[in-house]
């Protein structure tokens, strides 16, 4: 389905995890204003998921995207930190299932800070989760696409037969997506999470958690890759001998190519870090770390098809 609205242009907001201020700082300067709900008299704001988590405004940044989203001037889409929330819940509904259990018991600890903030709230969470799977994996515009992490489009189309992607609507949907290698399980995971590789011979990646990782994220976009430092696309670096490693031929079979022709695509998701920039001009990703002490960002988009980096509009997060 076609989204269409009759504004002036959209501004996409990377993700917000927490940070309600900074939210409210980027608000304003794209010329937001809140009487009574954060809105523009021309143009209409998306959110490309995960505004919960990390951060320690989880609820207020929360309440002001649901406000805005309810009144019609923005979307949100779901990131995986939403996902986690409803996967999480539906474990708790069902607590004698051995695996659900574990699910929950897995996902408790990704959403630790909201499930602290939510705590004396239970009547606000549950109607959280209840509005959450309402909301699309995914969103397609005249001019651009919308999506967490990535663009795949048999996924997308698979998402869209579903609710017209708002997939989480489906109980049965919804539960499978939680058991490995279901096909709602694989839809979510690309969607949300985007493409990686495991790591030959079992070499490991001590991430900047502290988490060891033996898979590393991936480019979605890349034509013709030989390495993996063509493709590797997050901020733990490999070992240079690792970088210059050639990919096999089942390595580059499992990539994907969202080609240069495409509509342009805006994602959240990676991590980004320094001045935000165009990944090239029909791809851009907005996640540039907002709860470290990064940036919270948006890029401005009005009829024009190819990017830039002069529509780049950022607030500085303050420190937790
Ligand atoms: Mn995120």
């Amino acid at each position: 389905m076609l989204v269409t609205d009759q504004v002036s242009g959209y501004d996409i907001i990377g993700d917000v995890h927490g940070c309600a201020d900074a939210l409210r700082a980027l608000l304003e300067k794209l010329g937001y204003r809140e009487t009574p709900h954060w809105h523009h008299p021309e143009r209409k704001a998306v959110f490309v998921g995960d505004i919960i988590d990390r951060g320690n405004q989880i609820r207020a940044a929360m309440e002001q995207v649901q406000r805005m989203v309810d009144a019609g001037s923005a979307y949100l889409v779901l990131g995986n930190h939403e996902y986690n929330a409803v996967a999480y819940h539906a474990s708790t509904q069902a607590t004698t299932d051995s695996h659900l259990h574990h699910v929950q018991h897995r996902l408790a600890r990704h959403l630790h800070h909201t499930l602290q903030e939510y705590r004396f709230h239970a009547g606000e969470w549950n109607s959280l989760i209840q509005w959450l799977r309402q909301l699309p994996l995914c969103l397609e515009f005249e001019h651009f696409r919308v999506v967490h992490a990535c663009w795949d489009a048999r996924r997308v189309a698979q998402a869209m037969a579903i609710h017209d992607g708002c997939c989480l609507r489906s109980d049965e949907f919804l539960l499978d997506s939680m058991q490995y290698r279901t096909e709602p399980n694989r839809i979510v995971e690309r969607l949300l999470k985007g493409t990686d590789l495991q790591l030959p011979e079992g070499l490991t990646v001590l991430g900047s958690d502290g988490i060891e990782r033996n898979r590393i994220r991936t480019k979605f976009w890349k034509k013709k890759p030989e390495t993996y430092g063509d493709i590797l696309f997050q901020p733990d670096k490999l070992p240079e001998e690792w970088m210059q490693r050639t990919l096999t031929e089942q390595d580059k079979e499992r990539l994907l190519h969202y080609g240069r022709e495409e509509k342009a695509l805006f994602i959240g998701h990676y991590w980004r870090k320094g001045t935000p920039k165009v990944i090239r001009d029909n791809i851009a990703c907005l996640d540039y770390s907002a709860v470290k002490s990064g940036r919270l960002v948006a890029y401005r988009i009005g009829a024009e098809t190819r990017l830039s980096n002069d529509n780049f509009v950022w607030v500085k997060s303050a420190p937790l």
